[in-house]
């Protein structure tokens, strides 16, 4: 049962004490894989790690490393360390190639994941009396029901929209007075822009005060732009299928970076070179250790996203560590003519134009075998799109500017508002077309 006292409890702890969960967690973890994973065992054994001798959070540096390429080859069910009756539920991910990574939860596995996303509702100053549309997909994708898990533990009113149908998201948002919209960034906004499409002031209209955005990365502006015209507050929060879904970190009411469930998780920032553990403070690739999860736990997750731990406290007093909010994964990175680049770079370049909106698709293709990179960027509303030459000379300087900030060359297009496909989950921001082998 979540109990908002014990929660925050449990976010107060001394650091020390979080410590001694965390090492108790990563002992019993490593015991059980070894036991009941031949996978794990294996591994273990191959690195010539002994899973009985961790004695302290130093000797994770050790231990071998698990990718999504394990739990890939292990599907379905290869890495659960406990007996199919004993689960009750799964989710899935299917990733850019098709092959899915399965994640099964017991009924404390469940459980904790309502308390983890739950916590989000806390950082909002949320609980019962509040009205949460769950707006993330449900289904396979742990977006739905993680959050809809985390809205009822919280004593919300949890509302199951799913995504999709925005006009009767409105509605409902407008008829049942939600207070917290869960979805992901992107269809928020997508939500705020129909919302005025229709006449609808969400500042009069909407009883919203706070947003749950995450799966995808989200840019301060956007960020900005969403708060204004949904006037609430966006909490970021982070996840991923293979260690739960949505709830490993969230953003606090400061919006200085997301704690992370650290009685649940072990979290560890590596250079994605040399699988060095890097200090606190520095940019790197988050492995993650899950302390508690029964049904499918993993150890040492190398997750792909890049982020740092953010030194020191914050300023709310929770004593878990936090994230810094995420620009991009290891494997997001273009390589465009040899030079590497992260959407996120041509983002924070664009961003600097207040002539353009936030939807934007980049384009990649080969021409004379080499990579050509095409911008596809919509002008705001008020933008006069019949001006052929603003816009020449508009796209000309967002060229030099991506030019001079990043070094690469790019064919900039501004095309009219509403024009790139909206989504109703994660972004698709990069299409990549290219032919001939790529690494
Ligand atoms: O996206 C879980 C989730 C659902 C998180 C709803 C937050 C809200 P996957 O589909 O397995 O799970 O994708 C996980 O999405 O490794 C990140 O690359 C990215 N991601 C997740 N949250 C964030 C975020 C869900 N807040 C992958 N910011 C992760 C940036 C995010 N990227």
């Amino acid at each position: 049962m979540f109990d908002a006292q014990e929660q925050e409890r449990i976010m107060h702890l001394p650091h020390e004490q979080i410590e001694e969960i965390q090492l108790e967690g990563i002992k019993k973890t490593a015991a059980d894989l070894y036991e009941h994973v031949p996978f794990y065992k294996n591994l273990f054994d191959e690195a010539g790690f002994d899973p009985n001798g961790i004695t302290s959070l130093d000797d994770m540096a050790d231990a071998p490393f698990t990718t999504k390429q394990d739990l890939r080859d292990n599907y379905p069910y290869g890495l659960f360390a406990r007996p199919l009756e004993d689960c009750v539920e799964i989710h899935m991910s299917s990733g850019t190639t098709g092959i899915a990574t399965v994640g099964g939860y017991t009924e404390h596995d469940l459980d904790f994941w309502g308390d983890c996303f739950g916590r989000g509702v806390l950082y909002g100053g949320g609980g019962k009396g509040d009205v949460m549309n769950v707006c993330y997909g449900y289904g396979l994708f742990t977006g739905g029901l993680g959050a809809h898990y985390g809205g009822q533990s919280a004593g919300c009113l949890t509302i199951p929209m799913s995504a999709g149908n925005t006009k009767r998201q409105i509605r409902v948002m407008r008829e049942m007075g939600t207070t917290i919209l869960c979805c992901t960034p992107s269809y928020a906004m997508h939500i705020a822009d129909t919302a005025l499409e229709m006449g609808v002031d969400p500042h009069k209209d909407f009883k919203l005060k706070f947003g749950i955005h995450g799966a995808e990365p989200m840019s301060d502006n956007f960020r900005r732009e969403l708060e204004r015209k949904l006037d609430y507050k966006v909490l970021d929060v982070y996840g991923l299928t293979e260690t739960m879904g949505p709830g490993v970190a969230i953003e606090c009411w400061e919006q200085d970076g997301l704690h992370i469930a650290e009685d649940h998780f072990y979290a560890e920032i590596i250079d994605p070179e040399t699988g060095r553990v890097l200090p606190d403070g520095q940019w790197g690739e988050l492995v993650l250790t899950t302390l508690d999860r029964e049904a499918t736990p993993v150890f040492r997750y190398r997750t792909r996203d890049i982020t740092r731990i953010i030194p020191g406290e914050c300023k709310c007093g929770r004593t878990h560590r936090r994230i810094a909010r995420l620009h991009g994964r290891t494997d997001d990175m273009l390589i465009l003519r040899g030079v590497n680049v992260f959407p996120s770079q041509i983002e924070n370049v664009m961003e600097t134009f207040p002539e353009v909106a936030s939807w934007y698709q980049i384009e990649l293709t080969t021409k004379n075998s080499l990579d050509y990179v095409t911008l596809k960027v919509e002008v705001n509303p008020d933008f006069d799109f019949d001006e052929v030459a603003e816009i020449e000379a508009l796209q000309a300087r967002i060229r030099r500017k991506l030019k001079d900030a990043l070094m690469i060359q790019v064919d900039v297009r501004l095309v009219e508002p509403k024009t790139i496909p909206r989504s109703e989950g994660k972004a698709k921001r990069v299409i990549d077309l290219r032919t001939g082998i790529r690494d």
